[in-house]
């Protein structure tokens, strides 16, 4: 193929791409954001962001939207291995996106999880002067799982998500009953106050930390009193959550009925450790 040919059917992917994004985005939950879709116009009215003016909560079911597009250079994966892994992200143009803002500390958070919801990660992947970024990750366990690549591009906060490939039998699991204590990596005793957690209200999310019955008083983690990613069972729909305070609370909607797997970060004697809640909203 020519170089012209080659770029031509580029374009033609990227198209297909952004144009099946929002039909994605829109299979389940609030219509997908339509910003992208008004830019040009002179006049945006306020209902191009939602009833309430809110940007759409529901994040991270497609690859592209609102004219960013996230690709993996090899989503193949060997079981157990230390690999690189390595994505960037790309405009409408086909150029890469060199340019970030910074969000909770960082210009690039990359979160994995297997289907399952098992398997959670938190990376903070290495930008390279061709803006690719990379970083090594092991996955320990077969199956498919979901990278999202959570960041900010010219003040707009965007999660875009793509697909790995863990070759082998995948022994995936049943999400784990709702439970409001759990214990996280390191022994640490969690438990979570969930108020208003109902679909479409605004559910206060509290954590208090202790251990061996004393309470932990958390270091700041990414500039907040910790990190929590909320992934919704069944498509791994990608919540924004946000931080209210120094302590370990979070404000996040919950877009529908169903349940949600919480994954808590904090850190304590400067170490960050990880425990997972489900969430059931009705
Ligand atoms: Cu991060």
């Amino acid at each position: 193929m020519s170089a012209t040919a080659k770029l031509a059917a580029f374009a033609g992917v990227l198209a297909l791409l952004f144009g099946g994004g929002a039909l994605a985005g829109g299979a389940i939950g609030p219509a997908p954001d339509t910003r992208a879709e008004s830019e040009g116009h002179s006049e945006m009215t306020s209902t191009d962001t939602g009833e309430h003016g809110a940007p759409d909560p529901v994040r991270g079911l497609a690859v592209a939207e609102n004219g960013l597009l996230v690709m993996v250079a090899d989503p193949e994966l060997r079981r157990g291995r230390a690999e690189r892994l390595a994505f960037r992200i790309v405009d409408k143009h086909g150029e890469t996106v060199r340019d970030f803002d910074v969000e909770h500390t960082k210009r690039m958070h990359l979160i994995l999880a297997r289907r399952d919801l098992t398997g959670f990660q938190h990376l903070h992947p290495e930008q390279q002067a061709d803006g690719t970024w990379t970083t090594t990750v092991r996955l320990a366990e077969a199956g498919s799982y979901r990278l999202f690549a959570d960041f900010s591009h010219d003040g707009e906060a965007r999660t875009l998500a793509s697909d790995l490939r863990v070759d082998g039998d995948a022994d995936l699991r049943p999400l784990p009953a709702a439970e409001p204590t759990a214990v996280s990596d390191g022994g640490y005793d969690v438990r979570l106050d969930a108020a208003r957690a109902r679909p479409g209200a605004e559910a206060d999310l509290r954590f208090t930390i202790t251990k061996n019955g004393v309470p932990v008083h958390t270091e700041p983690y990414l500039g907040a009193g910790g990190h929590l990613v909320a992934l919704r069972e069944g498509d791994l729909a990608f919540l924004h959550v946000h931080p209210m305070d120094d302590s370990v609370r979070f404000a996040a909607t919950f877009p529908t009925e169903g349940r949600y797997r919480l994954f808590l970060q904090f850190q304590h004697e400067g170490r960050v450790h990880t425990v997972a809640f489900t969430q059931e909203v009705r």
